[in-house]
């Protein structure tokens, strides 16, 4: 009580595990989006399409980004992993983004079950960041592009501070490598700052990602030799990650270093898409979702006449 640090943490963790719980809701339910009753076989989509290894990582971003810029107009997110797309449409719905351009996707009861019905649905949502999607300027599912991008906004813009995550695989991509070496280009002070987030989340797809397999010495030197001042930030805990973005260093890089698909069933490299197989159909994989979803808690952070309670 009183203490003001301890809220915000609290609130940056409720915040994440609210995402969290819309990720899976998304991927997986086609009704019973609040778990009112038992789920059944009939509240999972035939098909399930999409990528859930990434979200926690994203949500984890996302979250303490928005607690330490708050709804600064010269602070932008970009996000690389566009794949990781319900953790974007879950921030989006929460902060009122989506209902901006879709009023169905209020961030109420209905807004919930819209976008968690429509995810990767026919004549719904797609399952990646599409040109519909608040915010977005390059589709396609090609990594690579997002430092780059970042880039190009600040130059010339000096009140401008981007934030961009990026997976580890993205930053083996070419396009994603090369962009490093913008920083030299755009250190002056007529330009905006760039900071980029590494996701470290181990994995590629199923791969090893080949920074998760150097050493942190390794990664270090490499990050320095491109004029940046590595900043790890290990594991989710929002007091490491405000510490974290709080330093004073003029070129940070920070290294967000997630087990990819934490909070799941099933981590590392076969959370990549979608861990539980068929719970439309398999009666422990059904269990074993419900407990995923029970696991968030979702009822103490959302209420269903007066919505979210964060
Ligand atoms: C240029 C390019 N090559 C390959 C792919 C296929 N692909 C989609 S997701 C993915 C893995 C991305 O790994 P990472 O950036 O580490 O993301 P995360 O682990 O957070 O899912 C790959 C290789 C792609 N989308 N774009
Ligand atoms: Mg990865």
């Amino acid at each position: 009580m009183g203490d003001v640090g301890t809220t915000k943490f609290d609130q940056i963790r409720k915040r994440i595990r609210a995402c969290n719980y819309l990720c899976v809701a998304q991927l997986y339910l086609r009704d019973n989006f609040l778990l009112e009753r038992p789920l059944r076989f009939d509240d999972i989509k035939s098909r399930i399409l999409g990528h859930w290894g990434t979200c926690n990582g994203i949500n984890v971003a996302y979250a303490n980004l928005q607690a330490f810029y708050g709804d600064d107009p010269n602070f932008t997110f970009v996000l690389g992993p566009g794949h990781g797309f319900p953790a974007l449409q879950a921030n989006l719905l929460i902060d009122g983004k989506l209902a901006e351009i879709d009023d169905k996707a209020l961030p109420d009861y209905y807004g919930l079950k819209y976008i968690c019905h429509n995810f990767s649905w026919p004549d719904g949502f797609p399952s990646h960041a599409n040109p519909a999607t608040p915010g977005v300027i390059t589709e396609g599912g090609e990594l690579g592009y997002a430092l780059a991008n970042a880039y190009g906004v600040a130059l010339g813009h000096p009140e401008k501070t981007l934030a961009v995550l990026i997976g580890d695989g993205e930053l083996e991509t070419a396009t994603a490598l090369a962009s490093l070496n913008l920083r030299n280009l755009l250190s002056s002070n007529k330009n905006g700052r760039v900071l980029p987030i590494l996701h470290l989340n181990g994995y590629k797809i199923s791969a090893p990602s080949i920074y998760a397999r150097k050493s942190e010495r390794e990664l270090n030197e490499m990050i320095r030799g491109f004029g940046f001042t590595p900043i790890w930030i290990n594991g989710d805990d929002p007091e490491v990650f405000q510490e974290a973005l709080a330093k004073e260093v003029d070129s940070p890089f920070y290294i967000l270093k997630t087990e990819k698909g934490e909070s799941g069933p099933n981590r590392g490299h076969i959370s990549h898409q979608i861990p539980l197989k068929r719970p439309a159909s398999n009666p422990e994989d059904l269990t074993k979702l419900e407990e995923w979803l029970k696991s968030y808690h979702f009822e103490e952070l959302f209420n269903k006449e007066s919505g979210f309670v964060l």
